[in-house]
């Protein structure tokens, strides 16, 4: 047990991507709080550090993928295509950073292993990889809900000779050009590194699970003009995200696809495919894709028609087509089937021939082929949304571990707050908003920001949400979900990714608008559903 009650700092901020910089902004220079941040990477950007696989880029468009808080920088910083590439990312945020003279008060190249709420002095103890130990009264986890790696246990993952790497942790120093490279995974990832490395590679075989739905992103270079236009609208177009659904910068359907003619549904299909963007595609065409589904599966035969369209060899064609709903998080990308159409890229079909082991010189497969490769990448995702939270040793009161509250599967009070975890918050916690993230984080930063404010003026030593609230919070999101075809989708939104892992309801779906409208209300009622004691 701790003896001392002044803490180190106000406020510790796990983590230095979008949403860890943004809040230690708003606790040190709006609030006036001392605030440490601790990075495990070796600089900022989190996700943005991480993932620098060839082809990594947003998949939003990149006029929307900004903080929005300050009218300055949204005006002075420009941009030249579509989708923002890694590195591009990479370079907004460390201006950020600079602009605000946030790197002072980020550690970087630190892990935070532990943090322990103590119930005496009312404070936190955050450990680190340095050996380190620091009390705050404030904590918060800006973990990334994409973060915590994906690795499959596959045999003889060990053997291997050549390099074995993981998206998320891409050396700086390996370059395939020329290479003999083979991929397993076709999410977001997979699709984007596969089109990049088609191009580069001097052969790609593509291990293959499942099939997915790939619509065109529509990238292309954007000129001045068109950048100067949509710095004038940002007003509105902010006003537009704030009180959207998906918050990618696009008005959302509000026909249902069966209220129309076919040919009318084939024509806004075919109109938004060549517009392109995922979310565009699902949410832009009509209201119902993702909920009724009827509407879904003419969605999807629509992109299976084009995969039968754009793939030549038939066989190709045949594995690359889905047969399940068209209900995981939406993919879009530069020409993902083209891709298939090169001599030098090879797609191989894991469901119908499994991985039997990983070589020394490659994967073998169940038809007795053995796949020799100078790079083997894991493109496999992530153990999302509560991943990183049971990595550390994370208790609240009474020393209770998150394990415990989470056994059934990650719970939060409106994303951003957890019962038993006094002054703990979380940026995209479970059960936050499912949009394009950037706008979702600042909503969630400011609020907690005047939050803590409040309680800062009252003099609360602890705020908390209380056990009812944070149940009421999980049934809405259930509902909400039920209300969707997205869990009937096998994905990491509710888990179904990771081997053993609590299928759980871990997103509120109803979109950003009526996330911000539930932040509003509850802040109104002086904060109902805490305790500030
Ligand atoms: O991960 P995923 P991701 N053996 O879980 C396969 C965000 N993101 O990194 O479908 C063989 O979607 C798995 O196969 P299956 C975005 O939110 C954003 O691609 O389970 N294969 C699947 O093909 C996205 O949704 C951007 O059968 C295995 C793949 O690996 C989220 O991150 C860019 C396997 C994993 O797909 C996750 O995307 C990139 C095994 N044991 C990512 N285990 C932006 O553009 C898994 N797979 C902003």
């Amino acid at each position: 047990m701790s003896t001392t009650t002044t803490p180190d700092v106000d406020a510790v901020v796990i983590g230095a991507g979008f949403g860890g910089i943004y809040m230690l902004h708003t606790l040190r220079d709006r609030l006036g709080l001392s605030v440490q941040a601790f990075e495990k990477g070796g600089g900022i950007g989190g996700t943005w550090y991480f993932n620098r696989y060839p082809g990594a880029k947003s998949d939003t468009e990149g006029f929307v993928y900004r903080y929005s808080f300050d009218e300055d920088l949204l005006n002075e910083w420009d941009w030249s295509t579509r989708y923002l590439d890694q590195p591009d990312v990479l370079a907004y945020l460390e201006h950020v950073v600079d602009r605000f003279d946030l790197r002072r008060s980020i550690r970087l190249d630190t892990e935070v292993t532990a943090a322990h709420f103590d119930d005496d002095t009312g404070l936190w103890t955050v450990r680190t990889s340095d050996g380190s130990a620091t009390t705050c009264r404030y904590l918060v986890n800006a973990l990334g809900l994409l973060a915590r790696s994906n690795m499959p246990d596959l045999p003889g993952r060990d053997r291997f000779a050549g390099r074995l790497v993981h998206t998320n942790a891409w050396p700086a120093d390996l370059d395939i050009t020329g290479r003999r490279v083979g991929v397993i995974g076709t999410g977001s990832t997979g699709t984007q590194f596969i089109v990049a490395a088609a191009r580069s590679a001097e052969h790609l075989t593509v291990f293959q699970r499942t099939p997915q739905y790939v619509v065109p992103s529509g990238n292309g270079p954007v000129d001045q003009a068109e950048v100067d236009r949509t710095k004038e609208d940002f007003g509105s177009i902010w006003e537009q995200v704030r009180g959207s659904k998906v918050a990618f910068g696009f008005e959302e359907s509000d026909v249902e696809a069966m209220s129309v003619s076919e040919e009318e549904r084939r024509r806004v299909f075919q109109e938004n495919w060549d517009k392109g963007n995922g979310f565009r595609f699902m949410f832009g065409t009509f209201s119902d894709i993702a909920t009724d589904p009827d509407a879904n599966a003419a969605a999807a035969a629509f992109i299976r028609s084009k995969i039968a369209e754009i793939v030549d060899d038939p066989e190709t064609a045949r594995k690359l087509t889905p047969t399940d709903l068209y209900a995981k998080r939406p993919l879009c990308n530069e020409g993902y089937y083209e891709t298939y159409n090169r001599d030098d890229v090879e797609l191989v079909d894991i469901a119908e021939n499994p991985i039997e082991e990983i070589t020394e010189r490659g994967v073998r497969t169940a038809d007795g082929v053995e796949h020799e490769l100078d790079v083997l990448v894991f493109a496999t995702g992530f153990d999302a949304v509560d991943g990183n939270y049971r990595a550390m040793d994370l208790r609240g009161r009474g020393g209770r571990h998150i394990d415990e509250h989470w056994a059934d599967g990650p719970t939060s009070y409106l994303g951003v707050s957890k019962a038993g975890f006094p002054n703990m918050f979380m940026i995209l916690g479970p059960n936050g908003p499912f949009t394009n993230l950037p706008p979702s984080i600042e909503s969630q930063v400011e609020w907690i920001g005047e939050l803590v404010r409040t309680a800062e003026e009252s003099g609360a030593r602890t705020v908390e949400p209380t056990a009812a609230a944070e149940e009421s919070w999980t049934a809405t999101c259930r509902e909400i979900a039920d209300m969707t075809l997205f869990p009937q989708a096998d994905s990491w939104i509710f888990g179904a990714n990771i081997p053993g892992k609590k299928n759980a309801v871990m997103f509120y779906m109803a979109g950003i608008g009526a996330y911000r409208q539930q932040l509003a209300d509850v802040a109104a009622k002086g904060y109902e559903g805490f305790t500030l004691e």
